[in-house]
């Protein structure tokens, strides 16, 4: 064998076992010690030696966790062991019945493990010496279906083990609330149906035949049993998750055991209350005899083991009165009802509007005015009509008038091929111009300081500004003619539109509002094309070979650039001096910038007075850090602001280095 290839042949080992370890880090410590553009580095060295020499691609190689095709369908699997469903009890009387039993069944003292019931999909993970070989859903419990291209997609699941065992571990994979938000979001603005909860949205991309839409959607895990141990020699639940995160699987680390069944129920009352701010959805406490002995005479019924038991929460629901539903138009277009609601509280806040998300669904739930209907939060945090007390509908009501015509420039409304949502196409709609405007100005886009929405539809409303490049041709006149602008506020306004002028590519291209480039696409474009106008004359299957940008991306993209009104919205905008090229840190450069915070792992904490945060995070992450939010002994740097509270005390405790404004400003210039 030639010594180059059995170099590489060495080189690919090493990197897959060091970025297995970042890997292992990242996603199931949530704590890692290089900065991403260090991960990115080694990934593409790895990519590059991989392309080179083909025969070394490895099966478990992180490159390869994305299968390239399509899946046929799924392929029906029996698992070798059934998962169980658990019982369930809904109060302290349940739970002191369930603790009855066990003590009747199991000799000496028994000792529960509390866990949190994930609100998500149970899956089974077969690890043959340390590889792993297969991911099954539950299914009816008996058979489930082979997932395990799709499961290979996310990041928390390990393809090797850190031991070569050979296992099958269960858990529960989930979207995070803040994901689920976003990708409805995205949905609704694509006129695409929304999903009703993160379970039918971590269920529907689970079951995607697409794994690269898998692969594009954030899902999570949390392992949670281990139903064969191979060689390996456990006695209880909580040895068991121990183990299984010493093997680099994911556990919950809200955990806990208990002498007494009393003990337990403060545990349930502690975590409804918690329940709100945890990350992810759950829907109640699973309680198990810790000791596998005493699991073992206590037994199994058909269906459940006699050994545990799921305390469910109680659901959030709040009845309230449909006032009024209003219609209203985004920024392309998509016309979506709210419905108006008598206030009411709901799981800590008081909800007045929910969306209805589109037509379909009021046909679906048959919502009609003054319907008293049930609320609910989905994701616990975006109010939502769940059904209608038909009982309390008054006899003469109707049906709600579904509009025809835009509500804000009366065009005739139309579903576009299959979409549920109702749309205005007119390019000229004052409300779509309006949102486009609110979108330019905001932060993640142009981020003009001080531009707020109520400003702008002033702007707007009064004429001022027609499209987003009249923002450039404002005088301090025409500002102070607005309502509460006064003279110094007008020279502020004009100096942040001025400073955005300068703003890098990205933040141009996300902020045009082209149809599905988000923030992340609008960046990758910018950073692979450097100036509009190599955008704008890129081929589209170029485009589509960016990593991260699919062919709906691309398309639209360069549909956006035939349109003419974009071009001439282009021309203005640099006709005023609007930069159009990328001037942000290369990829292939970033880590190689001198910079004290390169490979730093920095959080921030407390009231800034001279940086925004998001700006300051991403000027942290151009230098090399590694920005995070929990301290950890891995922190390198806290940056403290006003009021620093639990994560300042925690990063004295652990000294580590603290800094204020001052010495920030010190290496980052303004
Ligand atoms: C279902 C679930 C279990 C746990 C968490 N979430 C679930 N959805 C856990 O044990 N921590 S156990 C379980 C089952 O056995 N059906």
């Amino acid at each position: 064998m030639d010594e180059a290839f059995n170099q590489a042949k060495q080189r690919v080992d090493e990197l897959i076992t060091i970025l297995d370890r970042y890997s292992y880090e990242y996603y199931v410590l949530d704590q890692p010690t290089i900065a991403d553009s260090e991960y990115d580095k080694l990934y593409q060295e790895l990519l590059k030696l991989e392309e080179a020499y083909p025969t070394l691609v490895q099966q478990n190689s992180p490159t390869q966790r994305v299968g390239g095709t399509l899946l046929p369908g799924f392929e029906k699997v029996e698992h070798d062991l059934p998962m169980l469903s658990l019982d369930n009890a809904f109060d302290l009387e349940g739970l002191r019945a369930f603790d009855q039993r066990v003590r009747q069944l199991v000799d000496g003292e028994v000792e529960y493990q509390c866990e949190l019931k994930m609100d998500g999909l149970a899956v089974s993970l077969k690890y043959e010496e340390g590889r792993l070989m297969q991911a099954v859903t539950r299914g009816d419990g008996r058979v489930g279906e082979n997932v395990t291209g799709n499961v290979r997609t996310i990041k928390a699941v390990p393809l090797t083990l850190k031991q070569p065992v050979t296992i099958e571990a269960r858990g529960e994979i989930y979207m995070p609330k803040s994901s689920f938000i976003k990708l409805n979001s995205d949905r609704e603005e694509q006129g695409e149906d929304v999903f009703a909860n993160p379970r039918n949205a971590a269920a529907g991309t689970l079951r995607n035949l697409d794994p690269r839409v898998t692969a594009s959607r954030n899902l999570n895990i949390f392992l949670y049993s281990m139903v064969q141990y191979g060689t390996l020699e456990i006695e209880t639940q909580s040895q068991a998750l121990s183990t299984l995160n010493d093997l680099g699987l994911r556990t919950n680390p809200e955990r806990a055991v208990f002498q007494s069944i009393e003990d337990v129920w403060s545990y349930v009352e502690e975590y409804q209350e918690k329940r709100a701010n945890l990350p992810y959805e759950i829907d109640g406490i699973v309680i198990k005899v810790n000791h596998f002995d005493r699991q073992e005479q206590a037994g199994y019924t058909v269906k459940a083991p006699r050994w545990a038991i799921a305390y469910k929460f109680p659901a959030e629901e709040s009845r309230t009165v449909v006032n009024e539903i209003e219609w209203s138009v985004g920024r392309t277009g998509v016309v979506t009802p709210t419905a108006i609601m008598n206030p009411v509280q709901l799981a800590g806040t008081t909800v007045q509007r929910a969306s209805l998300h589109n037509v379909d669904l009021i046909k679906e739930r048959d919502i009609r005015l003054h319907d008293t209907v049930f609320v609910r939060k989905a994701g616990d945090i975006i109010p939502e009509v769940i059904r209608v007390d038909f009982e309390a509908r008054p006899e003469n009501s109707e049906p709600c008038q579904i509009p025809t015509h835009c509500p804000a420039c009366s065009s005739e409304l139309v579903h576009l091929e299959d979409e549920v949502a109702l749309r205005c196409v007119n390019p000229k709609c004052p409300a779509q111009a309006k949102e486009r405007l609110i979108h330019f100005v905001s932060r993640n886009a142009m981020n003009i300081d001080g531009l707020g929405e109520k400003i702008v539809i002033q702007l707007f409303e009064r004429q001022l500004v027609k499209d987003v490049s009249d923002l450039y041709g404002l005088t301090k006149e025409q500002l102070m003619t607005l309502d509460k602008i006064a003279d110094k506020s007008a020279d502020n306004l004009l100096q942040s539109i001025e400073a955005s002028k300068t703003n890098s590519l990205e933040r141009l291209l996300f902020g045009l509002g082209i149809k599905h480039v988000g923030s992340k696409a609008a960046r990758l474009l910018a950073e692979k094309y450097e100036t509009i106008d190599t955008l704008k004359t890129a081929e589209l299957e170029d485009i589509q070979s960016i990593e991260g940008i699919g062919e709906i991306i691309a398309e639209s993209v360069a549909a956006f650039f035939e349109l003419e009104a974009a071009n001439e919205l282009i021309s203005k905008l640099k006709s005023f001096g609007v930069n159009t090229t990328y001037t942000g840190v290369k990829p292939e450069e970033r880590s190689t910038v001198e910079s004290v915070f390169n490979g730093k792992t920095v959080v921030i904490t407390g009231k800034l007075e001279h940086f925004k945060r998001n700006e300051l995070k991403e000027s942290l992450t151009l230098l090399g850090a590694n920005v995070t939010g929990s301290i950890s002994k891995n922190t390198d740097i806290l940056i403290a602001g006003a009021d620093a509270g639990s994560k300042l005390t925690k990063a004295q405790e652990l000294d580590i280095p603290i800094w204020n404004e001052e010495q920030l400003l010190e290496e980052i210039p303004d």
